[in-house]
């Protein structure tokens, strides 16, 4: 009994006539990405033509006022299914906000998540590369036999595994370190698995990491979205007085479970559907839709529209099973789109202009995008590509990722715990099951633009494509044992 995600395409009834795909515009291109294994900013003759230039103009005249950085509003959803949004055509959600955030957006309707479990994708979106790249490829370190998950969580060997995960991410220049470089302070609230904010890089946040006493998401962290957005309208003004760029990781745990919406936006649900599961998943959906336009206006009420990029993301899909309210089979933790695909938006007012792109792109984009954006040299060796160079996006031939198990396996061993690797070029996409040969499922390949939902495996009649797109995956990431 799979609560069916409805197919419909992005409704083009959602979107002003000016989201026109054909149009063009020319979007901060990116900046030559550095190669030096470090996050710092754009020094050397650059620097010295920019003094020139400004002593000049201080001479000449009055002294302009510098552009700051661009702030950056990073909204990232939870557990929510890439079909379920009113701009991407579900008949019965309401997203009136996020409507909005689309159509003042460039949008990416086939966003794909590099794995479709929660840490190992904030993981992703936090540093600019792969699962087995950072190395946290699973929600949790290995649980030991004869443990409940409970009593592990509890245990001083759930914490050291933890610790161990966070070193990885600890040790690797994250979006906020990165941008640190550049005078940014970066505020982390929501989902957060890598213990205290500032072991990501942030500068401020609500996480402690004490799993002990708040829980493995994100301790007091997870109070944001669903109580209240003080904490960031109060991080804001604090850096709008002292005049610095600020970076704001809004990831609550919206429209993930519990599934406890207002008892209005149930009433209104039950009318709709005759699951309760679903209705709640479906409250819940609007209950976050609203968070984020108390957000959009708080930033249009501060003046600060035109200076902020807000940059839209889901970590992971969710489709509800009506029976029982848990998550369907091809969807959480699954290497089917119900899992992995999420609409993308960066809206930066007055920088990019609207429109929608079909092509795939992915969210290890994200950080290149801002950083690029930001001034900020990129790391050695990040994989993504700016979002807002157009050639970039549309030269680019395939998007990639894998799934693992949700405990470890061997943490000095990412691919101990892989599932699948997938790959989506074109319309088409391939998974691979770790060992092919064992296992109920095999090889598939689905066409996306005939079959969405991935139920007809075209294995047989598409070998040679086969072919071509597991040389791409190979070529990605081999999975060597
Ligand atoms: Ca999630």
């Amino acid at each position: 009994m799979e609560q069916a995600p409805h197919l419909a395409r992005v409704d083009p009834t959602m979107l002003p006539r000016r989201h026109s795909a054909s149009r063009t515009w020319a979007l901060v291109p990116g900046l030559p990405g550095a190669q030096d294994g470090r996050c710092h900013r754009r020094v050397g003759l650059d620097f010295v033509w920019l003094g020139i230039l400004l002593v000049f103009v201080s001479i000449m005249a009055p002294v302009p006022a510098v552009a700051q950085s661009p702030n950056i509003l990073l909204i990232i959803a939870d557990d929510q299914a890439w079909t379920d949004y009113g701009f991407m055509g579900h008949p019965e959600v309401r997203t009136p906000n996020l409507d909005r955030l689309a159509r003042e957006s460039l949008l990416f309707p086939r966003g794909y998540v590099t794995a479709s479990l929660c840490c190992p994708s904030l993981a992703s979106i936090i540093t600019g590369r792969y699962p087995h790249e950072h190395r946290v490829v699973c929600n949790d370190p290995p649980r030991p036999a004869g443990l409940s998950a409970q009593e592990y969580y509890a245990s001083a060997a759930y914490q050291s595994g933890r610790d161990r995960l966070t070193g990885f991410i600890e040790s690797l220049p994250t979006l906020p370190r990165c941008l640190a470089e550049k005078g940014y302070r970066s505020f982390q609230s929501g989902k957060w698995w890598q213990g205290h904010f500032s072991r990501g890089g942030f500068t401020e946040g609500m996480t402690s990491g004490d799993s002990t006493t708040g829980g493995r998401h994100g301790d007091a962290g997870l109070e944001i979205g669903r109580r209240t957005l003080q904490p960031i309208y109060d991080f804001v003004d604090r850096s709008t007085r002292s005049s610095v760029p600020w970076l704001v990781w809004y990831a609550p745990m919206m429209p993930h479970d519990p599934h406890t919406p207002p008892e209005r936006l149930l009433a209104y649900y039950k009318g709709r559907t005759n699951s309760l599961p679903v209705a709640r998943y479906w409250g819940m959906i609007e209950w976050f839709d609203e968070t984020c336009g108390q957000l959009l206006d708080f930033i249009d009420q501060r003046g600060l529209r035109e200076q902020t990029i807000v940059v839209y993301v889901t970590d992971n899909g969710w489709i509800t099973d009506p029976m029982t309210g848990r998550f369907a089979p091809r969807s959480k933790q699954s290497p089917y789109d119900g899992g992995l695909r999420t609409p993308i938006m960066v809206r930066w007012p007055g920088r990019i202009q609207p429109r929608i792109q079909q092509r795939p792109v992915s969210s290890i984009d994200i950080m290149p995008t801002l950083l690029d954006a930001a001034g900020v040299r990129r790391p050695d060796g990040l994989p993504g590509i700016n979002l807002l160079d157009r050639r970039a996006v549309e030269r680019r031939t395939a998007v990639f990722g894998a799934c693992f198990t949700h405990d470890g396996v061997d943490l000095d061993r990412p691919v101990s715990g892989l599932r699948w690797r997938w790959v989506v070029s074109g319309n088409w996409k391939l998974i691979v099951p770790a060992n092919p040969e064992s296992g109920p499922e095999g090889v598939g390949i689905y066409d996306l633009s005939k079959d969405p939902r991935e139920h007809v495996n075209r294995e047989a009649a598409e070998p040679g494509r086969v072919r071509r797109l597991r040389r791409l995956l190979d070529q990605w990431w081999s999975a060597p044992l």
